[in-house]
Formats: structure tokens, C-alpha cells, sequence
């Protein structure tokens, strides 16, 4: 039988010239690479009879089907990636000697995997949660794995705490919700009866828990690290990734109406960037403290609930590292690959952090089961670009084929190689620190203010900031069943603030607490984002437009697009639109397809045809973005619009003539939000 509508052969080419597939032109075969005459029908008795035993191709090509899935990540399941490099500003060697840190004409290769932490691989990617941040540095000595958070602090001090918070804040077991969120009892229940969570549930509750982009939020290695320099000399550090966009965030609203409007939201957004050009980057930021210095603090540079002030410990910027290429296959890169603390480099050495060397053994372990055996080095994006050698042998899925009788050292039939060698010679030594002490099972004293830097972060943050940080308590805590775990988290908070934790009482209905709020002693600026860069490139605006534009729109949309902003047409239909002196607009979303959620600003147009329903559709996108106070222009009829809809002047909106209309409105774009809008 023909079809009806046969693939041209140009579009054919077309496709194939678009998906640079290694199959492209190749005869389909099975695994053994047998030729196939037939993919499409099993093979049977009979055109109507029964399926064939026989059928090797068909059971091969089930079977590798049913065995497609392998275990998600316990956590960090959602994830995506991208690869890029690693420059150096200048050269570290006062600190460290790993080779990728001495020479600023090098460039490391990287692989980096953006993650949410509690849902399952398929949740949505704006909900509230921290963000993982894992960095495979593919150096010349070996890999090395900063494997960070978009947070600096952690909510245990052991890691043998982890089952339990994870049990917590996974969905709860008997009926498996809430998918992808701490907004139940158990997290809360753990929260209040392990306050050393304080801290960092404070930053859950801000609006780093909810980025705008994986390419707008700081990584934090977290734990206090060590760098060892050619000498031998040991300095602590701590590891900091700031963008070069600055940090942003969505507000709550808005990332829950993305959630079901746009799952994909951060991925989309990051392979989107790195397929436009606008490669996401971020500088590498490090925290020394001498050795010496180690008990100079008012905390314990060990304990992962504490951050180093960069006020007092200002943050080097010493590199940066650009992502400039997207994955060309997500299960064997971003899936597949395996991160481990404990991959490092000569010059990156660990400290005695509990969090830290617990995770020293779980990585290892996970990867065990996850990647199905021992070999998951030998996958493609763990691969070491430089060569490796042991007598390790054997085991599931094993690739190499190791030649030769000997596999065990020490030996003299191969000359006793694979050979350990010198330090001198880039051997790896651990730092020789002096420990000494009793075997116990117990928490250092040193370890026990929870709540200090939990009111530093609070006492940092602006009204808008606090205002946030309060509706998301009040957000989560009323979702939480418990009278009685409700009430703990309020009496828990009031150590941080009592202004906080009196409002929270009131939104859910406790018992506030008594007293007030010691004044402010200390604040860290850099804790804010609302100082944070604002830059107007790679935001997204929704350019709502319909028939009989002004001649003057595509020269407004050119100089938006020269900033590095970038206008979509959002319309009824994705016919195109034309203007009045006979231009045309390609349409890039329709009502139906797009919402104002899914953009950093809106642009009405109008229509000078009266179309009702145009009108509304625009309206609804202007007003939704008002309420996330975002910027809003209007030119043409929208101008109108916006004034019958009492939208205007209001901080962020700008409405009038072309010249002045698009410097105003790149400004407000820059800005990104316009927190002193009224909004009821
Ligand atoms: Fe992880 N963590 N973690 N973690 N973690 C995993 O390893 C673990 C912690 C982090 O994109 C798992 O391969 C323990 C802190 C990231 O593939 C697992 C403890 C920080 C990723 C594991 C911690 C992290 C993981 C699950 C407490 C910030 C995703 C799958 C001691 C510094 C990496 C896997 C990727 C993943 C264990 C705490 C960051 C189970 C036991 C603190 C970014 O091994």
C-alpha cells in the first residue's frame, strides 16, 4: 500500500544531517551483528498465527529492552548534565601541587550533573529541595570529583545519620507521597528532633531552594577540604562555585505552576543555553584557613552545619569553568556516570569532617549496586583520560582485556610493574595529620550550637528575603498533619527568630513563642541575593502579539536581542504575524502552548483588531507575571490594555514611546524582579 503522505527525501536528509547518529546510512542488525531483512513483524506460523520460540531477533531485542532500567540514585535521581572546561586564573602552587591547579594555559576537560535531591528520577525540577552540583574534573593525574550542593551547609553532622534524614524527606512509605517534597510529617518530624538541621533547613526554606536556572545558583563543596602544596604544607579550604550570572530564584508560586506547566523547566533551560551559544559559566572560588588557625573560629571548621563568613574569609576567585557542550546521549553520560568525594588528586586531601568521611565509603558502595559491578570505571564518562594500570581483574561487565599471566604485586615475571611510585613521581601520599584520641561513639562539644549561624543566615537576609523564607515555613508546616510536630518546628525556630517563628505560629495556627529577638550583632551580606549580578543576557521574553503590529516592533525586539535578551513570539495561533508595513514575525508559542511562568518577562503587543479573547489571553500572561513581579512592557495597544487592567505604573512596568520604551524596559529586565510591587 502507498502512503498517503511519503517522507520526502529531502527532509530525510534533513533529519539525518540534524541528528549527528553513529548509525546513520547502516544496515540494522542484531548484537552479533547479523543484517536484519525485518524489524516490524515477529515472526509467526502462519500470517495469523502464533509467535515463534524461534524468533532469536525478537527475544533479543525484548530482552535488552525489559533490562533497560537500572536503579535510580537513592538520591539526586533527577539530574542533568552537560560537559565543559576548566581554566585557571593563575597558578595555585602556594597552596596546592595537583597538576590542574599550576598552569593557567591548561584547560581540564569537565563533566558537570545538576540534580534535585528527594524525587525520583521522573519529578518535576522546580520543586523546593536543594540542588546538587557534581563536578568530574578529567585531569592528567586522574579525575577528580568536587561533589557539591547549592548550598554551602548540610543537615547532619554524621554520616551515619543520613538513612534516617533521607528516610524523612523521601515520600512517606505507607502510600509514597509527597513525590519530590519536604512539605510532610516525617521531614518535619525529623527537622524538630534533630536540630542540628536548623541551619540548614533555614536555606531550604529561602529562595535558594527554588533556582531560576542551574545556571544562575552558587555549588559549595560543603565540607572543609585540605590543599597540600609541593612542600608538604597543608592549608584548610573550602570550595565555592559562584555564576557569572549572578544567583536567582523563582518565586514559590510560580515554581509550583511550572512544575506541572513545564517538568523539564531546568533542564530544558540549561541544554537550550549551551545549543544558543550562551555557554552557562561559573568561577572557581576558594576559602583558606591556615592550619593554625584551625581553633581561631567561633565554630568548628569540621562540623558540615557551618559556613566560613566570607566576610571574614574572603572567597579567591581563582578559575572558571564553562559548559559548552550538551550530552549526546543522557542514559550513558548523565545516568552512567559515577561521582566519589574520594576521587582526588595529588594536592586535594579530606579532613576529619564526619559527614565527609562517611560519604568516603557510601559513594563506592552506591555505585556497586547502581552500576551492576566494579567496572563502572571503564564506563565512557568515567573513564580517566589519562592511562590507569593495576592488577585488578574480572568482575560483571568487565571491558579491558588485561593480557598476560600476571596479575598480583609484587612479582618478578613482569618486572614487579604495575609499580607504586614516589610522591616525587605524582604517587599519591595522604597528608600525614597527627591524630590521636579514644574510640567513641559521640559528638565533639564543639558541634552543639545549632542555631548561631541558622540567625546569621535569617539576620542577612532582606525583607523580601524574610518575607519568603516565612510563607515557606508557613507553606510546608501547613501541609504537615501533626499538631504536635507543627508546634516543635515553631518552639525549634524561635531560637533562630522569634519574629519568624511567631509569624509561622500564626499562618498554621500554633502557640507563638514569648519573648523577642536579641538585637543584631553580626550579618553576612554575601548570604543575600539581592545583591547578587543582574544582567539582562539569556533572560526570556514573551512577546504577545497579534496582526497589524506597529512598523516599530522588530527594531525594539533587535535591541532587545542585542543585550542577549530573547523574545518569543507567544500569539493565538502559530500562523505567522504580519505587521502594518507588510513585516512578518515568526510565532513561537501560542496561549495554548506557553504561560508567563515559563519566561523572565512580558511584552504586549496587543492587537489593534477587537479581539476579546486576545485581549484576555494577553492580560492573564501580564497579570500572572505581575504578581511574580516580573518586568512588563507594553507598546501599541497594550499600553491601553495594561491602564484599563490598572496594571501600570507600577515599579517594573513600562509602558510607552519606542526609544526611551526599550532602554526603560532592558533595565527592568536587568533587574529581573521588582520586589516593591504592590501585590494583593
Ligand atoms: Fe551525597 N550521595 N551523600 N551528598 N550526593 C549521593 O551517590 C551521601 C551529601 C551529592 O550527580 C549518592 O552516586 C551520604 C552532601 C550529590 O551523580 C550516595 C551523605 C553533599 C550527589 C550519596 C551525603 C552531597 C550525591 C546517591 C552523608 C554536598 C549526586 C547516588 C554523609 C556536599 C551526584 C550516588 C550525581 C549522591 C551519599 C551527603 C552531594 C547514596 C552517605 C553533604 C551532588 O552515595
Amino acid at each position: 500500500m502507498t502512503k498517503k503522505h511519503p517522507v520526502n527525501e529531502k527532509s530525510k536528509q534533513e533529519q539525518l544531517e540534524q541528528f549527528k547518529t553513529d548509525d546513520r546510512n547502516q544496515a540494522l542488525t542484531t548484537n552479533q551483528g547479523l543484517k536484519l531483512s525485518e524489524d516490524e513483524f515477529s515472526l509467526k506460523a502462519g500470517e495469523r498465527g502464533p509467535t515463534l520460540m524461534e524468533d532469536f531477533h525478537f527475544r533479543e531485542k525484548m530482552t535488552h529492552f525489559d533490562h533497560e532500567r537500572i536503579p535510580e540514585r537513592i538520591v539526586h535521581a533527577r539530574g542533568f548534565a552537560a560537559h565543559g572546561e576548566f581554566e585557571l586564573y593563575d597558578s595555585l602552587s602556594e597552596y596546592t601541587k595537583a597538576k590542574f591547579l599550576q598552569n593557567p594555559s591548561v584547560k581540564t576537560p569537565v563533566f558537570v550533573r545538576f540534580s534535585t535531591v528527594a524525587g525520583s528520577k521522573g519529578s518535576a525540577e522546580t520543586v523546593r529541595d536543594a540542588r546538587g552540583f557534581a563536578t568530574k574534573f578529567y585531569t592528567e593525574e586522574g579525575n577528580y570529583d568536587l561533589v557539591g550542593n547549592n548550598i554551602p551547609v548540610f543537615f547532619i553532622q554524621d554520616a551515619i545519620k543520613f538513612p534516617d534524614l533521607i528516610h524523612a524527606v523521601k515520600p512517606e512509605p505507607h502510600n509514597e507521597m509527597p513525590q519530590a517534597a519536604s512539605a510532610h510529617d516525617t521531614f518535619w518530624d525529623f527537622v524538630a528532633n534533630n536540630q542540628e538541621s536548623a541551619h540548614m533547613v533555614m536555606w531550604s526554606m529561602s529562595d535558594r531552594a527554588i533556582p531560576r536556572s542551574l545556571r544562575m545558583m552558587e555549588g559549595f563543596g560543603v565540607h572543609t577540604f585540605r590543599l597540600v602544596n609541593a612542600e608538604g604544607k597543608a592549608h584548610f579550604v573550602k570550595f565555592h562555585w559562584k555564576p557569572v550570572l549572578g544567583t536567582h530564584s523563582l518565586v514559590w508560586d510560580e515554581a509550583q505552576t511550572i512544575s506541572g506547566k513545564d517538568p523539564d523547566f531546568h533542564r530544558r533551560d540549561l541544554w537550550e543555553s549551551i545549543e544558543n551559544g550562551d555557554y552557562p559559566e561559573y568561577e572557581l572560588g576558594i576559602q583558606i584557613i591556615d592550619e593554625e588557625d584551625e581553633f581561631k573560629f567561633d565554630f568548628d571548621i569540621l562540623d558540615p552545619t557551618k559556613l566560613w563568613p566570607e566576610e571574614d574569609i574572603p572567597v579567591k576567585l581563582v578559575g572558571k569553568m564553562t559548559l559548552n557542550r550538551n550530552v549526546d546521549n543522557v542514559f550513558a553520560e548523565t545516568e552512567q556516570v559515577a561521582f566519589h568525594p574520594g576521587h582526588v588528586v595529588p594536592g586535594i586531601d579530606f579532613s576529619n569532617d564526619p559527614l565527609l568521611q562517611g560519604r568516603l565509603f557510601s559513594y563506592t558502595d552506591t555505585q556497586l549496586i547502581r552500576l551492576g559491578g566494579p567496572n563502572f570505571h571503564e564506563l565512557p564518562i568515567n573513564r580517566p583520560v589519562c592511562p590507569f594500570h593495576n592488577n585488578q581483574r574480572d568482575g560483571y561487565g568487565r571491558q579491558t582485556i588485561n593480557k598476560g599471566p600476571v596479575s598480583y604485586h609484587r612479582n618478578s615475571l613482569a618486572a614487579n610493574t604495575p609499580a607504586p611510585v614516589p610522591e616525587s613521581e605524582g604517587g599519591y601520599a595522604h597528608y600525614q595529620e597527627k591524630v590521636e584520641g579514644r574510640k567513641v561513639r559521640s559528638r565533639s562539644e564543639s558541634f552543639k550550637d545549632h542555631f548561631s549561624q541558622a540567625t546569621l543566615f535569617w539576620n542577612s537576609m532582606s525583607d523580601t528575603e524574610k518575607e519568603h523564607i516565612i510563607s515557606a515555613f508557613s507553606f510546608e508546616l501547613g501541609k504537615v498533619k501533626s499538631k504536635s510536630v507543627q508546634q516543635q518546628v515553631v518552639d525549634m525556630f524561635a531560637n533562630v527568630s522569634t519574629v519568624l517563628a511567631k509569624q509561622v505560629a500564626q499562618a498554621i495556627g500554633a502557640t507563638p513563642p514569648s519573648g523577642t529577638d536579641a538585637p543584631v550583632t553580626k550579618s553576612s551580606p554575601a548570604l543575600s541575593q539581592e545583591q547578587t549580578i543582574k544582567k539582562p543576557n539569556t533572560r526570556k521574553v514573551a512577546v504577545i502579539v497579534a496582526n497589524d503590529f506597529s512598523s516599530d516592533l522588530p527594531q525594539v525586539l533587535n535591541s532587545l536581542k542585542q543585550q542577549g535578551i530573547q523574545p518569543e513570539i507567544v500569539s493565538t495561533t502559530l500562523q505567522n504575524v504580519k505587521g502594518t508595513d507588510g513585516s512578518e514575525l515568526e510565532v513561537q508559542h501560542t496561549f495554548l502552548t506557553s504561560d508567563s511562568v515559563l519566561f523572565d518577562a512580558v511584552y504586549v503587543v496587543g492587537s489593534a483588531s477587537n479581539d476579546e479573547k486576545f485581549r484576555k489571553e494577553a492580560l492573564t500572561f501580564a497579570q500572572e507575571a505581575f504578581e511574580h513581579f516580573k518586568p512588563i512592557g507594553a507598546t501599541d495597544e497594550g499600553v491601553k490594555w495594561l491602564k484599563a487592567a490598572g496594571l501600570d505604573s507600577s515599579p517594573g512596568v513600562v509602558t510607552g514611546e519606542t526609544t526611551r520604551f526599550t532602554d526603560e524596559f532592558i533595565e527592568a529586565i536587568s533587574a529581573h524582579r521588582h520586589w516593591n510591587r504592590h501585590v494583593i
